[in-house]
């Protein structure tokens, strides 16, 4: 097992979408226990602390449909720094969100050192929408095109100009809540995407096999975890904004995260949507923080 250097990144974000609450996420992750949970399996863990989020005075705000914009890219811009300053100190960045919008920023900042990234975006939604296909406003749904250099031009400028990720580089995982533009978009780029179709029909184990080597096929220098807790079933991570019943379960997120752990090709990781407000006395959390475990390498024996 690898002993890494991890440091861990709070984003008390919650303008990514409309539902308060979720800035209080690193809190309620921290509180489960996560730093003592990583420590505990043998790796040095520093906490950074919370990311600055700020209410931004702006009379002039430019007209667009997208909500709070000019706060997202305060809190995106300052985490792709941090980021970045973390992976050039050789550390493992493990970020809390937060809403899903923070990836914007997690991606930016990785692209510093990684040239080929590639990324797991472990999630009930394919988070591609651009301001044109939304049906929200809600930047937390735009992350991963974005990421891919399609979206506002704000959003898509942080850190560096344009795209971050190629298409070709992602796979999606636990997707059943995908709108009519972003599904034209996976089909016109030929996203890789593991739907609750595949995974009731192969099992996660087949699942998770494949998504790996379809990655290591693809010269990677690295790989994101971007785990969005509504892709569990909201049975077991009821707090979350956007829960989409038929998820996935408990056991086979274990998994998942245990075969990325024996694959070694992880090389930073992001945990988002927890919302204490929506929670089940932290439940959602405490699920967090066990995957966060079986990811960095807890075993059963
Ligand atoms: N696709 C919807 C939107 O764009 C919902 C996105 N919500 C999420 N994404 N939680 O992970 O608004
Ligand atoms: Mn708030
Ligand atoms: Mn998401
Ligand atoms: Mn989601």
């Amino acid at each position: 097992m690898r002993k890494l250097d991890i440091s861990i990144i709070g984003v008390p974000l919650d303008y990514g979408q409309s539902r308060r609450g979720v800035d209080m996420g690193p809190s309620a992750i921290r509180y489960a226990g996560a730093m003592k949970r990583l420590e505990a399996i043998g790796h040095s863990l520093q906490d950074e602390g919370d990311i600055q989020v700020s209410v931004i005075e702006n009379k002039n705000r430019e007209e667009t449909n997208l909500k709070n914009l000019e706060e997202v890219v305060q809190a995106t811009s300052e985490l792709a720094n941090r980021v970045s300053r973390v992976i050039e100190n050789g550390r493992f960045p493990l970020v809390f969100g937060g809403d899903h919008s923070i990836a914007i920023g997690t991606l930016a900042g990785l692209t510093s050192k990684y040239k080929n990234l590639g990324v797991i975006w472990y999630d009930a939604h394919a988070d591609l929408n651009t301001a044109e296909t939304s049906p929200s406003g809600n930047i937390h749904g735009m992350p991963l095109a974005v990421s891919m250099g399609l979206g506002h031009e704000k959003l898509v400028n942080i850190f560096t100009d344009g795209q971050k990720v190629k298409p070709e580089n992602i796979v999606i995982i636990g997707a059943r809540s995908v709108d009519p533009g972003e599904r034209a978009l996976i089909k016109k780029r030929g996203i890789k995407v593991y739907t609750m179709h595949e995974i009731d029909r192969d099992g996660m184990s087949s699942v998770m096999k494949e998504a790996i080597e379809y990655l290591k096929c693809r010269n990677l220098d690295g790989v994101h975890l971007s785990l969005d807790l509504d892709g569990l079933d909201p049975l077991y991570t009821p707090g979350v904004g956007t829960p989409v019943p038929g998820g996935i379960s408990y056991r086979e997120s274990h998994l998942a995260m245990e075969m990325l752990e024996d694959s070694g090709v992880i090389t930073s990781a992001e945990f988002v949507e927890v919302n204490p407000i929506l929670d089940e006395k932290n439940k959602t959390a405490d699920v967090a923080v066990g995957l966060m475990g079986s990811l960095f390498g807890e075993k059963l024996l």
